[in-house]
């Protein structure tokens, strides 16, 4: 069986757009592949954030996988900094990343470029950390969204640098970037990504709004004046990001909700998917609370710790040995 890898950073509450760009996937994946699944929370810290909201953020990320359907009988869930390894082999991947090479990660310089203020070293150094992520694990695959692609291409470098420095170490991971029909966008202005730090209340779905505002935010959703139902989302972004939600919910094919759709007006597919939206949340946060009134987080979250610690551990043994750490 396959390996696969992925990491989330809990940095805000969690929208439509991931659940429907990634956490579905994961989902998807876990009957396929060995899942390792883990919280950055070790990222989070690179911009500030007050330690209340990220222990809200890290429990509420664990409840909502669980409640969509990521199992831990097939999943390793876990916490980055449960595992030290991550800490341990993020010092020697970032003693191998150049000064250079960090400089050159397009999300770094954007930051930069954008002269946002309280850029920390961590933000800087956060790829090596990242690579040290992904190659405790020997992943095949390792899931991202297309931001995140350099970083793995980056992790691809640092391991060869390493397996041809020292001898073969690290297997060489494939990012696996999520498909373009699964983005979601903002309900408001549809060319944009439905993001939690940039979009209007109004555009965006979060996973544990009030179901009924959820329903009226499609029903508010930006659309066009031509009128005619049909999958165009160049020309009509809005319509074709409402077609994609209805049918990533249902599992309807696109082609079939057109169809249906011939000669109706706009109005009753809003009302459709706002209907969908709101089944959708209402069963979604009902398992949310199953699951936080349950405490089993506190035991999935152990027993992933184990399970990748043991994983993890091996391999900053071996690399210590072979770095000169251990003497
Ligand atoms: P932000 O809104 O702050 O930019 P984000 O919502 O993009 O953050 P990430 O942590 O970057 O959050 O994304 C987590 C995962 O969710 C990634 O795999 C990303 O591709 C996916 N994702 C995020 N937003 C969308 C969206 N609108 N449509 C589809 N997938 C999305
Ligand atoms: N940098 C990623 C989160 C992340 C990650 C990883 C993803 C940290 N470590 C390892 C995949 C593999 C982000 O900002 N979304």
């Amino acid at each position: 069986m396959k390996t696969m890898l992925s990491g989330i950073k809990p940095t805000g509450r969690l929208t439509l757009g991931n659940y429907i760009g990634a956490i579905r996937e994961f989902v998807k994946y876990q009957d396929e592949y060995e899942m390792f699944i883990f919280i950055a929370n070790q990222h989070a810290l690179t911009v500030p954030i007050e330690a209340a909201e990220l222990r809200k953020n890290t429990k509420d990320l664990i409840a909502l996988y669980l409640a969509a359907g990521l199992d831990p009988e097939k999943t390793t869930i876990f916490l980055q900094s449960d595992v030290p390894a991550h800490a341990q082999l993020g010092w020697i991947m970032t003693c191998l990343s150049g000064y250079g090479e960090l400089q050159r990660m397009t999300q770094f310089k954007d930051k930069m470029a954008k002269q946002e203020t309280g850029i920390t070293a961590g933000l800087y150094t956060y790829p090596s950390l990242m690579a040290a992520d992904i190659l405790l694990y020997d992943p095949d695959y390792v899931p991202v969204g297309i931001d995140q692609k350099q970083h793995v291409e980056l992790t691809r470098n640092l391991a060869e640098r390493f397996n041809k420095r020292y001898s073969d170490t690290f297997k060489i991971p494939e990012p696996l970037v999520t498909k373009v029909g699964a983005k979601i966008y903002d309900l408001q202005n549809p060319t944009k990504k439905m993001s939690k730090s940039e979009s209007s209340p109004k555009g965006c779905i979060e996973l544990l709004d009030n179901p009924a505002q959820a329903r009226n935010k499609i029903k508010s959703a930006i659309t066009d004046s031509l009128g005619i139902i049909q999958y165009d989302p160049e020309n009509q972004p809005g319509l074709a990001n409402l077609i994609t939600i209805l049918s990533a919910l249902t599992g309807e094919s696109i082609e079939s909700i057109v169809d249906r759709y011939q000669g109706k007006g706009y109005g009753e597919l809003k009302k459709e998917t706002g209907d969908v939206v709101f089944d959708f949340l209402t069963d979604l946060q009902k398992r949310y609370k199953e699951i936080l009134d349950s405490k089993i987080v506190d035991k999935v979250l152990e027993e992933g710790a184990k399970k990748a610690n043991a994983v993890a551990n091996k391999k900053v043994a071996k690399v210590y040995r072979k770095v000169g750490l251990k003497i």
